[in-house]
This record gives structure tokens, sequence and C-alpha cells, in this order.
């Protein structure tokens, strides 16, 4: 059996005086340590979207900047943070193909908030600006180190993510100002935070789509099992003959 090629949006960045088109090595490491292939998808590419699909057997979007507010047909909010316009347009094109053509999907943090807002659902812009209960809000944008816990989440009986781990509740980390408001048709919240926010969501009828609001990656090394959102991630994706 081959090992399945999974297709990685990239983002890009000035580094001194040159422009780079990069993904963090934790993602790719966590993709390689399931089994995948990881190939990486530069923003700067339009129109050979096609060709990905054909290629890739799953797509990994990963953590990011702030999606345009545009996509959810809301003007920018004075919470919004930066915008890479080249991603977004990638990222939504070719989630709503990559979901089209039956392939597999993991999201972590941006990558849940666009594969929501790909499949026609939104975001608070800022959730401290804008959460519905401000007061039980707890801390997403955590000052702490990334590779360890900050806050609780908990996994809703019944659910895909819910096979995945043990425990139905989970310390995870927490670097996001956005979360999921109103979630896509076809998509179901798979875990929330204490206070209400949306921390995962996956398909409703299908092993799809996964996304999740932490940051698994940054995580493997101080609590070993959340490797196993990209084990699971390998294993959702259905096996070739070839
Ligand atoms: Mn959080």
């Amino acid at each position: 059996m081959q090992k399945p090629i999974i297709g990685i949006t990239a983002g890009n960045l000035k580094f001194h005086d040159t422009k780079r088109t990069f993904v963090n090595q934790n993602d790719i490491q966590a993709i390689i340590n399931a089994g995948g292939i990881p190939v990486l998808l530069p923003p700067q590419v339009k129109d050979e979207l096609d060709r990905y699909i054909k290629i890739c057997d799953g797509f990994y979007f990963p953590g990011g900047p702030d999606v345009s507010p545009f996509y959810f047909k809301e003007e920018p909010t004075v919470g919004l943070s930066f915008v890479e316009r080249a991603r977004d347009r990638l990222e939504i094109e070719l989630i709503k193909k990559a979901v089209a053509a039956g392939k597999t999907l993991l999201g972590v943090c941006r990558g849940m908030q666009v594969i929501n807002i790909a499949l026609g659902g939104d975001v608070y812009q800022d959730l401290t600006k804008q959460f519905v209960e401000p007061q039980k809000l707890f801390q997403h944008a955590q000052k702490g180190d990334i590779n360890e816990a900050s806050h609780h989440i908990k996994i809703t009986a019944g659910t895909h993510l819910a096979k995945i781990f043990a425990e139905q509740t989970l310390a995870v980390n927490s670097h996001h100002h956005q979360a999921v408001r109103r979630v896509a048709a076809g998509l179901r919240v798979a875990a929330r935070a204490a206070d209400g926010v949306i921390e995962a969501v996956e398909s409703e009828n299908s092993p799809q789509i996964l996304a999740v609001q932490w940051h698994p990656e940054f995580l493997v090394e101080t609590i070993p099992t959340m490797q196993s959102i990209f084990d699971d991630f390998i294993l959702r994706i259905p096996v070739k003959s070839n």
C-alpha cells in the first residue's frame, strides 16, 4: 500500500529582504510521523487546483492569519488582525473542490475557521469584542508557551473526535482570537470549551472532515496522544487499490 500524499497549504512571509513561502516544521513532521508524504501548496498558484486535487489524497490546512471577512459577507471590525488574501483565495477554492471530490481534510486553528467559512459558515472576527457571553470567555490567546496546554475542552459524545481519544475532556493549547460562530451546513460541533467556544468541528455524516481549534502539532512532545489527530487523518483516507 502506498503512503498517501498530503497537500499542505503554505503561507507567505517577509524575512529580511526576501519573501518566503513556508509551512511550520511541526506540521510537516506530524504528517510524516503519521505516515503521509507532505507536498507544499503555495498561495501563488491560482489555476492549477484541479491538478492538486488529483495528485493529493488528503489536504491539511494549518494555522495562520485571520481569514478576510469578505468571505462571509462582513466588513472588517476593529478586532480583525492581519489577513493574507492570496492564501484565502487558494484555501477557499481548494476546500470547495476537495470536499466535492471526496478528499479527506484536516484543519488546525485557522484551518478549522477557513474550512467552516469555505463551506458557508462564519467566525467571530474577534472573540473578546464579539462573543455572546463575554463575561464567561476564557483567555483563548494564551500568553504562555504554545507547547503547553492552557485550557480544557469537552468532546461531544458520539462524534468521530470522541473515537480518537479515550478521555472526554482534554487539556489543549489555545492560540486564537477568532472562533467558529455559525457552523456550516454538513458540519457539526465535536468539542467546546466550557465558556461555549467551539473547539472542533467535523463532517456530520462521514469521516471526511475533522478540524480542531487548538494546535496538536505543537503539543505532541508534551502530550504525545495529540499525534492521534494526525494518525487518524491518515487512517481516514480511503485506501487505494494501487
Ligand atoms: Mn481555545
